[in-house]
């Protein structure tokens, strides 16, 4: 397990930055990590069974329902301080001339509403609904829907704007993700399990053009052996102490 110092050495000598985060980030804001996203009532299913387009054309009704219940819960949800301490972070390479890009796999937009700005989302945001009939989107911030699943004008179901499993992730984002991942000399992971690609695949294409690579995580993922330093505890405590470094 690593102590801060050597990461805070690696930042100030870095000129690009990369941090991917995922659910263990919005952890502390209560939001379930994807994992354990399944509880009471959920709990007999698996997430990567609901979180599919097959599940939502075999029961838009339950898929919708589901992923509506996780969208009131995040409207509940306020920005921790790691996602504050990563928004000081950007500022901080800001003033430094040094590039930060924030990619995340969190669906929640806890970062943007922390300060971070142009967050990469690669799987979406449950904040907006699409009909799958004819493409109309909506931003919904209110209560729950009044049906499942939800229509659109056109009589269309209406689905969250997610990347669901065996989905393509949005052709720009990946893109930007990419390229900021081979030119990243400093590549952080935050708060995931490190299990889904293509979003798991880019610390290794950091780490093949030379990057250093650092995971914060409440625990051993399977890249924790492959970082050059691991720091296992909740973002919300070690990410406001690196900051907090910084100054
Ligand atoms: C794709 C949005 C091309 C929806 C998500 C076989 C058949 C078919 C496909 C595949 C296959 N094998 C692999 C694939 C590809 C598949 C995949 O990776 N599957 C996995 C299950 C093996 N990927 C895809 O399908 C992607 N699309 O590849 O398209 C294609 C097309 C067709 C066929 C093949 C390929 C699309 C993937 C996107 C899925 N959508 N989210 C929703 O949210 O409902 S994924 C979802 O789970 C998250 O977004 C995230 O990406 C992923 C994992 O979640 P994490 O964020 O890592 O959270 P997790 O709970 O896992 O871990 C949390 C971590 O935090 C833990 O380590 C924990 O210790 C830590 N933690 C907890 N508390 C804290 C903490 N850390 C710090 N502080 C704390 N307080
Ligand atoms: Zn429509």
């Amino acid at each position: 397990m690593t102590t801060l110092p050597p990461i805070i050495e690696a930042l100030r000598e870095a000129k690009a930055i990369a941090v991917l985060t995922g659910a263990g980030v919005s952890k502390e804001s209560g939001i379930p990590t994807f994992r354990d996203a399944m509880e009471g009532l959920w709990a007999k299913y698996d997430p990567a069974e609901l979180a599919t387009p097959e599940a939502f054309a075999r029961d838009p009704e339950k898929v919708s329902r589901w992923y509506d219940e996780r969208r009131v819960r995040c409207s509940a949800a306020r920005p921790n301080p790691g996602h504050r301490a990563l928004a000081d972070l950007q500022a901080w390479c800001g003033e430094r001339g040094k590039s930060f890009t924030l990619i995340t796999q969190n669906i929640d937009r806890l970062h943007q509403a922390a300060g971070s700005h142009d967050v990469i989302e690669l799987h979406g945001t449950i904040w907006v609904w699409r009909c799958t009939l004819c493409g109309d989107e909506q931003e919904e911030r209110g209560g729950p829907f009044e049906r499942y699943p939800p229509l659109c004008a056109c009589g269309g179901f209406r689905r969250p704007a997610v990347v669901w499993f065996g989905e393509m992730l949005p052709e720009q984002a990946l893109r930007r993700a990419f390229d900021t991942a081979e030119a990243s000399d400093l590549f952080f992971s935050i708060g995931t399990s490190g299990l889904v690609t293509p979003a798991a695949d880019l610390i290794h294409i950091a780490a093949r053009r030379g990057a250093r690579t650092a995971e914060i995580n409440m625990e051993p993922t399977s890249i924790t052996g492959l970082t050059d330093w691991a720091i296992h505890a909740p973002a919300g405590e070690a990410l406001p102490r690196l900051a907090a470094a910084l100054v």
